[in-house]
């Protein structure tokens, strides 16, 4: 199948919710050579994201937001391991606790963003979603944390990137571990409000962000597209 096709393709996958189709399609395109970064940004992602529009203007209901999503991660279950293989010789770079804020269980660009740091030698703790502040820290000390990665996809729940940040001060963890923010409605403007170390508007700045707080090279970034 040529790659606009395929592309195509899994973006339908997702919208009609087939988690089978959009797993079929996952490994055909690893197959034909589809890098697995553009089968997730220019394939399911598109998906992902007309289905959220089309929720918010009440054309799609909660059960198609949750289908799409099925559909999405398994598509992920094939790609991840692809882009996780791609990093496999990177040395270690630090160690990123990462996490989706209190109250929050979107979960899909979180898990990206660290199979990503991952895929760039970085050591990833994941604590999964609705993770508390106290965790976050509880986790990072232990672990001996370079940074920490809150990700929230709801407008209400950005305000436990903000918890984040105040526990961390109020802790004395910073400025020794940085606290970096994302997700679709998080902004520049958010992340300078709050005076944390950082923030990113998708997996691949991300990664970028995370290289420059630990003070390496940002030019291995893999996979290159
Ligand atoms: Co929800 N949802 N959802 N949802 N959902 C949104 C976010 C929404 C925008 C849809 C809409 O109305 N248009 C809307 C939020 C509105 C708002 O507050 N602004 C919304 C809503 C309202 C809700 C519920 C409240 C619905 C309800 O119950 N009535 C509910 C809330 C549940 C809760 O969290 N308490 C809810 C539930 C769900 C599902 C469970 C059904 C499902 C999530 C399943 C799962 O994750 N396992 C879901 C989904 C799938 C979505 C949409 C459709 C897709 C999200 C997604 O996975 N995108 C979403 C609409 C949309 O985003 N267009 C929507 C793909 C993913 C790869 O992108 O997550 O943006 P994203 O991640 C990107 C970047 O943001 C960035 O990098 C990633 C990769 O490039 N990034 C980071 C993310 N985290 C980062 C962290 C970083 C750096 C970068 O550093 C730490």
């Amino acid at each position: 199948m040529p790659e606009p096709e395929i592309l195509r393709a899994m973006r339908q996958s997702v919208i009609d919710g087939a988690p089978e189709t959009a797993r079929t399609l996952a490994q055909t395109g690893i197959r034909g050579g589809v890098q697995p970064l553009v089968a997730i940004h220019d394939g399911y992602v598109p998906g992902m994201s007309y289905v959220g529009d089309q929720f918010a203007q009440r054309r799609m209901f909660l059960p198609d937001m949750v289908a799409s999503a099925e559909a999405m991660k398994a598509a992920m279950e094939v790609l991840e391991p692809e882009l996780k293989r791609q990093g496999e010789s990177r040395p270690s770079a630090g160690t990123v606790v990462l996490g989706t804020a209190k109250g929050d269980i979107h979960e899909i660009g979180k898990t990206l963003v660290g199979t990503l740091l991952g895929a760039n030698g970085f050591r990833v703790l994941d604590l999964g979603v609705d993770v508390s502040a106290e965790r976050f820290a509880t986790v990072a000390r232990d672990v001996d944390a370079n940074v920490v990665g809150v990700s929230a996809l709801l407008t209400t729940t950005m305000k436990g990137q903000k918890r984040v940040v105040e526990f961390f001060d109020e802790q004395g963890l910073r400025p020794q571990i940085k606290v970096i923010i994302g997700g679709a409605p998080v902004t520049r403007q958010w992340a300078e409000e709050l005076r944390c170390d950082g923030f990113a508007k998708d997996a691949v700045s991300a990664v970028h962000l995370v290289q420059k707080l630990v003070g390496v090279p940002t030019h291995q970034l893999i996979p290159k597209n």
